[in-house]
């Protein structure tokens, strides 16, 4: 077949180096950019295999996020703008790592796998981050759609959220909102608008500090500020125009940092943000006046959001199921605080919003939170549907009228395609102007645990398997016992490790009732996968 020849063809422009083995990790494929120009072509092949075998638009971003500037990345976005199924990401394995000569052949195998109707047509959304490499490698995504036959469209620089909703947006012909940035803009604002225009919020209630982390987020949040029409006062600080991509900056180093970004200039009690490379995460902030640092994450965030949409449901008069969604990172005292207090069904699931996103979908109306930053909120369309029957009912009453109304235009500020930091930022300045609620009051809500995530290098980290959500590991040999002896040491103590998706690390996490034991735990558990799980280079030293 003439097509095959033109992979082929192509192929060989972007051929893979002999014995390069990669894995579809946490959130794609992810290592040195210089490293990734075949599997950027062979994403795009795949990519138009997946979409002639939805009938629908699928979405390729070349991103490495969190990562720093030198690597690179690729995310598939399935098409209601969800990551791609288990099923493909294991196509993904098998067409990145097929030797040059074995590639067609691979192909073939998922065509007829899959029975994939090659006469279909394919559609591919593509977009890319700020990265250097970022341009030439998806040039190669684009290759590898139209050495295909497939249809492109390149929408050049966007967030990683953005193109998600762009996704969804051409599946749903529309209905969830129209394909393009200015669309993206002008829905999410307007909700925003809506939301918060009985506020009555002060000049100084409506300033907001945004680390952008020196990526897409900064330009794209440069995009959206006119549309909000000063009703949000934004401080964009790491915009790109001078420091470097996610150093010393942005959503993972403030989370795992504690501490503030370097190149912002906020005053003590002011609340600031940082989103993280390809602004799909968002982690708040503050100082108070004796200069400790203050990190609103992805747990406090979760908590503040669904506290604001019960009450709603409560006003409103509507029984549906909401429940919660975290991993063995949230902070044991968020989870102790949404189950107890709150009364809220909360679920862990593995590291990876694919897997958070899943178990979301099983609610009427799902929060979905990774302690970094990263999720959002799903409604069910019953859920919506509901709400809208509600807000156009002339018989509900005020308070159920009113209840209704925020909820819609709740819905339409939320992005349900996939975590997204501009979107979260108004939904929570949303809920804060509406609540006429401080920073501080919202960290007050409940207190944190003390905690601590490290990094340990090992030879190879998937010698380390794990079980119960990533909260226990099942190999190598001994590790669990060990770390299981290590938090019986330490009181209200809590210790996993896991091996790292999108990083050649494995992650340690601890907490304790003080920082200093936390501190102690995090580090004796990473001495114990130094010695039980191939550590390499020098011994992790203590933290004090
Ligand atoms: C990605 C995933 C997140 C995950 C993070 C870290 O985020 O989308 O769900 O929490 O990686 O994963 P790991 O601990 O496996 O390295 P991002 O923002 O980097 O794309």
């Amino acid at each position: 077949m003439a097509m095959f020849d033109e992979v082929s063809k192509q192929s060989s422009f972007h051929s893979k180096p002999e014995g390069l083995c990669l894995q579809y990790g946490t959130a794609g494929f992810r290592t040195n950019a210089k490293l990734l120009d075949h599997i950027m072509f062979r994403m795009g092949l795949l990519a138009s295999l997946r979409s002639k075998k939805t009938k629908a638009t699928i979405g390729v971003m070349v991103t490495a996020s969190h990562n720093p500037e030198e690597d690179n990345g690729v995310k598939l976005i399935d098409p209601m703008g969800e990551m791609v199924t288990p099923m493909w990401e294991g196509y993904a394995n098998r067409v990145a790592n097929a030797e040059e000569g074995d590639l067609v052949g691979v192909l073939k195998e998922v065509i007829e796998k899959e029975d994939v109707n090659m006469s279909q047509e394919a559609s591919v959304f593509v977009g890319r981050d700020t990265r250097s490499s970022s341009a030439k490698l998806s040039q190669a995504v684009l290759d590898g759609v139209s050495a295909l036959g497939g249809h492109s469209k390149d929408y050049g620089l966007v967030t990683t959220p953005q193109l998600h909703y762009m996704v969804r947006c051409r599946n749903t012909q529309g209905r969830y909102g129209e394909a393009t940035v200015e669309g993206y803009c002008k829905k999410l604002s307007e909700a925003f608008i809506e939301l918060t225009k009985n506020a009555n919020c002060t000049d100084d209630q409506k300033q907001l500090s945004v680390d952008g982390a020196n990526g897409i987020g900064a330009l794209k949040l440069h995009e959206m500020e006119s549309h909000l029409k000063k009703e949000l006062h934004i401080s964009l600080f790491n915009d790109g125009s001078t420091g470097k991509l996610n150093h010393q900056c942005g959503a993972d180093f403030v989370k795992v940092q504690q501490r503030a970004p370097i190149g912002m200039l906020v005053n003590p009690g002011e609340r600031a943000c940082s989103f993280d490379g390809d602004a799909d995460r968002i982690v708040y902030y503050y100082t108070d006046p004796e200069g400790n640092f203050h990190l609103l994450d992805g747990d406090k965030i979760a908590t503040l959001i669904s506290t604001y949409l019960k009450q709603l449901l409560t006003q409103a008069d509507l029984h549906m199921n909401m429940g919660v969604v975290q991993t063995a990172y949230a902070n044991g005292s968020s989870t102790t605080y949404l189950e107890d207090t709150m009364k809220v069904e909360v679920r862990c699931t593995k590291t990876g919003v694919k897997h958070l996103h899943h178990a979301a979908q099983e609610f009427d109306l799902g929060v979905y939170f990774e302690a970094n930053g990263h999720g959002t909120v799903l409604v069910s369309q019953s859920a919506e549907e509901e709400i809208q029957r509600l807000a156009e009912n002339p018989g509900a009453g005020a308070q159920r009228a009113q209840a209704a109304h925020l909820l819609q235009n709740t819905v339409n500020v939320i992005n349900q395609a996939v975590g997204d930091a501009i979107s979260d930022m108004l939904l929570i300045e949303a809920i804060l102007a509406i609540k006429g609620m401080t920073v501080q009051q919202w960290d007050a809500i409940y207190s944190d645990l003390p905690n601590r995530q490290l990094k340990v290098k090992v030879a190879d980290r998937r010698v380390i398997d794990t079980t119960d959500a990533e909260r226990r590991t099942v190999s190598p040999a001994g590790l669990q016992e060990a770390i299981d002896a290590l938090v019986k040491k330490y009181r209200q103590a809590r210790s996993f490790v896991r091996p790292s998706g999108t990083e050649d690390v494995v992650r340690v996490y601890a907490e304790a009732d003080t920082q200093e034991n936390t501190d102690a735990l995090a580090h004796e558990v990473s001495l114990a996968v130094y010695r039980l799980a191939g550590g390499v280079g020098d011994e992790p030293k203590p933290l004090r």
